[in-house]
């Protein structure tokens, strides 16, 4: 212990009397002492040699020893001049640094966010499901054969290696899989990326975003749909607006609509963007087909169901009166910055 004693108080003279004044000296200084295999490491190994009794008072010396090398070596760092200690060689970092601007939420995202909330008051589950589908859940549970003409204005980009496997052309898919789970009733809303092969331009494009909505329980009737439909554009679009339903067709729905609100720019007396008829198109309805039920194996004489489907991107370009589709994905920030603390 005696020994040790003097070994510390050499070390200790030592390290008072070396003054490195490079970084690389500094750090050769901390490998020497206070490193893994350094001078401080191997006194504290001695400690298994001190006799019992002394052990306590060893310890203590060895504890003032080790602090007073690391305060030597944060000195030795703190005499270094702020270049050495901070630049190697990437500029000074005491500057301020380059501020990072917040960003925002994509208008889609906007939008989207805002339809399912109003659903999701009404009661509807949020469910969603893969992009890349199979031909059963895109196309034939939903009443299209692989010879129906509806096909040929939903064509949609095919995977190489399986003929049968695509990118979905709508969320009915998933819509699909939950009837085909069997358990009713059904309330859900299904958003998501849908693919279409088309050309494009300023109204559209090969891929767009889409609320579904589907309610399957005993006694949903064409009232129901009319009336939650209605509930929703009110939140959407305000309290005066005013709704037409048209009929429309569609292979999985019997009857089928289209719904209209009245122009949100004009109100109704005629501009450009309703083509002067006072009534914009915002989403395609109607009761699903008997047929679809049973392919998704639920009973079409006790259940019957409502559904809808709307494009997000058509609704926002409404909302925020945008005029081509494609500043929604070209990543643009003049365009998405406009966007801040909208909502
Ligand atoms: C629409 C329009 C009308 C629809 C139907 C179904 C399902 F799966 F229940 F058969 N899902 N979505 C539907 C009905 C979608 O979009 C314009």
């Amino acid at each position: 212990m005696e020994s040790l004693v003097q070994q510390i108080a050499a070390c200790k003279a030592e390290m008072e009397a070396t003054t490195p004044d490079t970084p690389e000296l500094a750090e050769q200084f901390r490998i020497r002492y206070l490193g893994t295999k350094g001078v401080v490491k191997s006194i504290m190994g001695e400690m298994k040699n001190v006799p019992a009794d002394q052990k306590r008072a060893f310890g203590q010396v060895l504890n003032e020893f080790k602090i007073f090398a690391e305060a030597r070596y944060e000195a030795i760092l703190n005499s270094l001049t702020p270049a050495q200690n901070e630049d190697h060689g990437l500029g000074d970092f005491s500057l301020p640094g380059t501020p990072i601007t917040p960003g925002s939420r994509h208008p889609i995202s906007l939008v989207r966010n805002n339809i399912i909330g109003i659903f999701q008051r009404l009661g509807f589950a949020i469910a969603e499901g893969a992009e890349l589908e199979d031909d059963w859940h895109n196309f034939t549970a939903l009443n299209m054969p692989g010879d129906h003409p509806a096909r040929d204005m939903q064509d949609t980009f095919y995977i190489a290696q399986n003929p049968d496997w695509l990118l979905r052309t709508h969320t009915s898919s998933v819509q699909v899989r939950e009837m085909e789970k069997g358990k009713l009733p059904i309330r859900i809303i299904c958003p998501g990326r849908v693919y279409r092969n088309e050309t494009i331009s300023a109204r559209a494009h090969c891929f767009f975003h889409q609320v579904e909505g589907l309610y399957i329980a005993e006694n949903v009737s064409f009232a129901d749909l009319k009336q939650t439909l209605y509930f929703f554009v009110q939140e959407m679009f305000g309290k005066t607006v005013k709704v037409r339903f048209r009929p429309s067709y569609f292979p999985f729905t019997e009857p089928s609509a289209e719904m209209d609100i009245s122009c949100l720019i004009c109100g109704g007396s005629g501009c450009n963007v309703c083509k002067q008829t006072g009534w914009v198109e915002i989403l395609g309805c109607g009761m699903v087909h008997p047929a679809v039920l049973d392919k998704c194996g639920i009973d079409s004489n006790k259940y019957t169901g409502f559904a809808f489907g709307m494009g997000i991107e058509r609704i926002a370009m409404l909302r925020y009166q945008v005029k081509d589709l494609r500043l929604f994905s070209e990543n643009d920030l003049r365009f998405l910055r406009q966007f801040t603390g909208a909502l």
